[in-house]
């Protein structure tokens, strides 16, 4: 399948049974309700964000991961404690590629410092609080930080350490914000559950907190960006050259003092709707700040994001400001682009991660005419493959209701509606769209295969069967994908790449998959269980 047109994609029926038949029959009945052979024109529905079939390899991570790793991480000036054993704090030690540029050399900047109480079996047995204690106690004494983050790990929930407990008494007693997360790692069924979990305690904790308003006309939050490969320093950019002021972000290149002002910006816009919508909807809630859907990733879709900014603020300056930096970076990206579209049109990729990613890089993808065969999300939810207006028809189950949901109402003093009534109805008559987003699976051409939770069975049928020009996914993949002779682009840490984000990162997009693409290398390669005797195993068990 070397070159393909968006559509035409041929009915891949076949290829779905070809997965299934290995599954014994339960199994295979309940991983078909993940695998969507895609139709935009009908309502499909898909199943997302349930639990992974025990024995089953696929790509997710950890609620620790979601909460400390993802949301907290890119944040300088926290001291995030990892309360639990030495491994888990692995991940507290900038795995991410998250940048971040403190004003000055001598401002706070703790990202590069991995904070863990390095718990042992003496603390599983007698318990770690006073552990935990003593390494918030030594963090302030040696950083002096404004705050402090405290993450619970598995064993912190198992033998119930309570987390929240040490940080009311450690805040007391130091005079500094010190909030915990129980954000153990089998709390949900996903990182998910931990974005769920850091969102709800930094709008507890932090958000509202501090009333300083920072100077501008159009002043926004951005939320679901996280300054991976320095993607938010070219919004940043941007977003100066057009006047429009950041008051914080969630949490790319961020401070605390961001989300605890956050409350006083016009307008929320959402990135990463996955690990951010809850923030975004509380902002309106309790604040009066109405959030919109954009995505900065890809030329055209920059600036469309950047138009509809200024057509909410509806200010000529802002959108006359607005036109003419669309049209001095779209110069040079359209000379790059056409000439590798002559190179790479009609070639397929495919796209396996995170929650938002595997949809929005589909753009950049088309931009250059490659076609997306196959997408799907680790952990995202039914809203973000279908849109969200199937919210109301999401059933709670027990995973997810083991995550609280916070009442929040309008705050008697600090709430204040930012767009009056008739405001929003001419808006919205122009077609302008509050607090919605589409989901993945409108946008992806027809017969298109979407998979959720993708194990690493269904990963190689699709190498086999579709023999994509190019896989994205992460580190634990890329390299039995690339065995196989086809390129591996990191939609995660960017492989030390980035920006990708805005013009600039479109650009450098173009011809790093130009690259990856169109070079002879990966049809001399022979994967080694292509060379070598193969061993058969079959499974033990046919039904579960
Ligand atoms: Fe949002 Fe992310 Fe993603 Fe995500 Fe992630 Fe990430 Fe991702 Mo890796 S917050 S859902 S939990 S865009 S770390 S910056 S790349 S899986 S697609």
């Amino acid at each position: 399948m070397e070159t393909i047109k968006k559509n035409s994609l041929p009915d891949p029926a076949e290829i779905k049974s070809e997965i299934m038949q290995l599954y014994p029959a339960k199994v295979a009945k309940k991983r078909s309700k993940s695998i969507l052979i895609n139709n935009p024109d009908e309502e499909q529905e898909i199943q997302a964000n349930v639990r992974t079939i025990p024995g089953i390899i696929t790509q997710r991570g950890c609620t620790y991961a979601g909460c400390k790793g993802v949301i907290l991480g890119p944040t300088r000036d926290i001291v995030n404690i990892v309360h639990g054993p030495i491994g888990c704090s692995f991940y507290a030690w900038l795995t991410r590629r998250n940048q971040t540029k403190p004003p000055t050399e001598q401002s706070e900047n703790y990202m590069t410092y991995c904070f863990s109480t390095d718990m042992q079996d003496s603390n599983i047995v007698f318990g770690g609080e006073a552990k935990l204690k003593q390494a918030i106690r030594e963090a302030y004494e040696i950083f002096k930080p404004k705050a402090i983050g405290v993450f619970a790990t598995c064993p912190v929930g198992l033998i119930g350490d309570d987390v929240h407990k040490v940080s009311r008494e450690m805040k007391e007693e130091l005079g500094i914000n010190v909030f915990g997360f129980s954000c153990e790692g089998y709390k949900g069924v996903s990182q998910s559950a931990g974005h769920h979990i850091a969102n709800n305690g930094i709008f507890t904790h932090v958000v509202g907190t501090e009333d300083i308003v920072k100077e501008g006309k159009y002043r926004i939050n951005m939320l679901g960006e996280y300054n991976i490969g320095g993607d938010s320093f070219e919004i940043e950019r941007l977003f100066k050259d057009a006047g429009i002021t950041l008051v914080s972000t969630f949490s790319g290149n961020s401070t605390i003092s961001q989300f605890a002002t956050a409350h006083t910006a016009d307008l929320s816009i959402v990135m990463c709707h996955r690990s951010i919508n809850y923030i975004a909807d509380m902002l309106e809630k309790k604040y009066g700040i109405p959030w919109i859907k954009v995505n900065f990733i890809g030329a055209e879709a920059t600036s469309k994001s950047l138009r509809k900014i200024a057509q909410y603020f509806g200010d000529q300056e802002l959108i006359n400001k607005v036109e003419e930096i669309i049209d001095r970076e779209m110069k040079n990206v359209v000379i790059v682009k056409e000439e590798i579209h002559s190179r790479c049109n009609g070639k397929t990729a495919m796209m396996f991660v995170g929650g938002s990613r595997a949809h929005h890089y589909q753009e950049l993808f088309s931009e250059i005419g490659m076609v997306t065969v196959s997408a799907g999300y680790e952990f995202a939810h039914r809203d973000d493959y279908e849109g969200r207006h199937v919210l109301p028809t999401i059933k709670v189950d027990a995973d997810s209701r083991n995550i609280e949901e916070l009442e929040v109402i309008a705050d008697p003093v600090k709430y204040k509606d930012r767009v009056s009534a008739q405001d929003k109805e001419r808006l919205e008559k122009e077609g302008f769209r509050f607090k919605d987003y589409d989901g993945m699976m409108s946008e992806m051409p027809k017969n298109s295969l979407v998979i959720d939770d993708i194990s690493h069975w269904e990963t190689e049928v699709l190498i086999e069967r579709y023999k994509p020009a190019i896989f994205c996914a992460g580190i634990k993949e890329k390299y039995v994908v690339q065995k196989y002779g086809v390129p591996l682009k990191q939609l995660h840490s960017y492989d030390y790449g980035g920006p990708y984000a805005g013009f600039v990162g479109a650009v450098n997009f173009y011809k790093e998959i130009d690259r990856m693409v169109n070079t002879k290398i990966w049809s001399l390669i022979k994967a080694p269980w292509d060379k070598e005797p193969k061993i058969i195993a079959e499974m033990a068990l046919t039904e579960v």
